[in-house]
Formats: structure tokens, sequence, C-alpha cells
């Protein structure tokens, strides 16, 4: 069902109500659909809260699997779980690179009992809520938003918007962590930016892909910001923004950044997470 949430200005994002939950506007059969996929066990599965950093993991991902480098303008839409139908992507060869920004609990159920691979990519909640923020802008066929900074970050950050709210998501994987039988590699955007090259050999030793450093360092190079801004032509004014960490200190003001760190005490008292939001 199409709904319209207000932001705190009353400028409204359009967006579609599922099983109580909101995403972008996307087709409902994909999400109608997702829990009776099947799974294969040599899937891998990037998971990520929107704007942490998917496209750049799932890339890296797909280049590592195939061992070879190309320039091929393809994006992770077209492997995208709640995005697309299941037609689309249940002849690829395995093993096949998918990726969602689903909770866990969302998933198909086929995915306890295969227990393909995940890759689950976490990123600084300020910076996230600012790309999510030039995203949402940027696509006004889409969200139908013309809306201003000041009021959409206590929504976004409060999870009235599609895919709800980041510290339920980080939570829910945490829990997720401690019981699930389910091989899971936690990668962060901040860590990736610090030394990739050490990032994605923890990818490459995770699943067991016999590939070279030297190849694991090709692949780096390839899918830095800027290779990727210009391979990825079709979204790259879309997607490919700034790729830092810390842009948020040109967005929220210093009445923002309290109200944001009184909120991060709250919702995480009883979680142990922390996050860099800037690089030394
Ligand atoms: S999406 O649309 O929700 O799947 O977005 P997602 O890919 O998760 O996140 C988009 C942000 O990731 C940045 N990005 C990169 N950073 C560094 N290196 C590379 N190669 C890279 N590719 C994408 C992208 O620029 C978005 O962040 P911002 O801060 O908006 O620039």
């Amino acid at each position: 069902m199409e709904i319209r949430v207000p932001d705190d200005g009353g400028d409204e994002l359009t967006l579609i109500s599922f099983n109580g939950r909101k995403y972008p506007m996307f087709p409902a059969t994909a999400l109608e659909t997702l829990p009776s996929v099947e799974m294969r066990s040599d899937d891998i599965l990037v998971c990520a809260f929107p704007k942490s950093g998917t496209h750049w993991i799932w890339e890296m991902t797909r280049l590592l699997v195939a061992g070879k480098l190309d320039r091929d303008d393809i994006s992770k839409g077209t492997a995208m779980m709640e995005f697309i139908n299941e037609d689309e992507y249940k002849d690829l060869p395995s093993p096949r690179v998918l990726n969602t920004h689903l909770l866990f609990r969302e998933l198909p159920k086929q995915v306890k009992e295969k227990k393909p691979r995940i890759l689950y990519v976490t990123r600084n909640p300020k910076d996230v809520t600012v790309s999510f923020y030039n995203f949402v802008k940027k696509l006004p066929m889409f969200y139908k938003y013309s809306g201003e900074w000041k009021n959409f970050v206590r929504p976004s950050l409060e999870g009235r918007f599609d895919y709800g709210s980041w510290f339920d998501y980080v939570k829910d994987w945490e829990e997720v962590k401690k019981t699930t039988d389910v091989p899971i590699l936690t990668l962060n955007y901040e860590d990736m930016k610090e030394d990739v090259f050490r990032e994605v050999k923890k990818i490459r030793d995770f699943l067991g892909t016999d590939r070279s450093d030297e190849f694991v360092k090709e692949v780096c190079d390839h899918c830095s910001f800027g290779s990727m801004k210009d391979i990825k032509a079709n979204f790259s004014e879309i997607v490919y923004r700034k790729g830092e960490i810390g842009d948020w200190k040109n967005w929220f003001t210093v009445a923002q950044n309290e109200w944001f760190d009184k909120l991060y005490e709250e919702k995480m008292k009883d979680c142990p997470l922390t996050f860099r939001y800037t690089l030394k």
C-alpha cells in the first residue's frame, strides 16, 4: 500500500507499507514472495542498512568471486532481493552474490536451513543519515520529497522512513549474531575507508575464495570511490556522492548533534556497539 510520511515540516515522502514495515516504492510482489525464495548453500548475501556501503561491498565481492575485473555498469539492484522478483536472479550461476537492506527475520525462510554466507555491513549513523537525505532528494520521481535537512534528521533517526530505525536494525543484527549458526562476517564502512585491503582480505578468507593478495589489491583499487563513480555511469550522481567519513559535520547543527548524542545513549544503552565518526 502506498503511503505518504511527513517529515517535521510537513513535507512528505512517498513509501510503501507492507506487513507493518515501510519500504521504498518497490513492486510489492518481490516482498510478498520473498519468504519462499529458494536459497543455495553457496549463496553470498550482502546485508546492510541503506547508505552503509552496500554498493561498494557488493561490487568488490562480485569481482572477488568472478576472479577477474570488468568495467560492467551493472548495479547491485540486479541482485537486490526486496527489489526484484526471484525469476530475475534464480538462474544466476553459483555462487550468487545477492544483497538486501532487510532484517534477518525478513529474509527467505530457507536462509536458516541453507546457511548462505552473510556479509553484514555497518556505518556510523550520522553519515548514514546525511547520505540517505541526499539520496532521497535526488530521486524526486520515486520519493516525491522536497523537504529540508532540518526537518529530515529527527524522523529519519527515529525510524519513521523506509526500512525503519537504524538503531533497531543494528541492534537486531547484534542479537542475531549471538544466536544463529548462519555464518556472518561483520564489516564496517569506517574500517574499509581506513584500510580496504585489510578488510577485503577478511572477505576473501571468510568466503574461502582462492585469490592472491595481488588480486585482492587490484579489486580494492578497481573499486575505489573515484573508479566506481566513473564505471557506474547510470547511478553515478545518485549513489556515488562523496564516499567520505565525517561529512555529517557539514550538515548536523550543534543542536542536532546534541540531540543525536542523547538519542544514541538512550537507544544503545544495552548495546556495546561503538562507531567512529571521523578518521584520525
Ligand atoms: S544504498 O543505495 O542504500 O544501497 O547505498 P549504499 O551503497 O549502502 O551506500 C551509499 C554510500 O556509500 C558510498 N560509496 C562508497 N564509499 C567509498 N568507496 C566506494 N567505492 C563507494 N561506493 C559507494 C556512497 O558514496 C554513499 O555514501 P555518501 O556519503 O552518500 O557519499
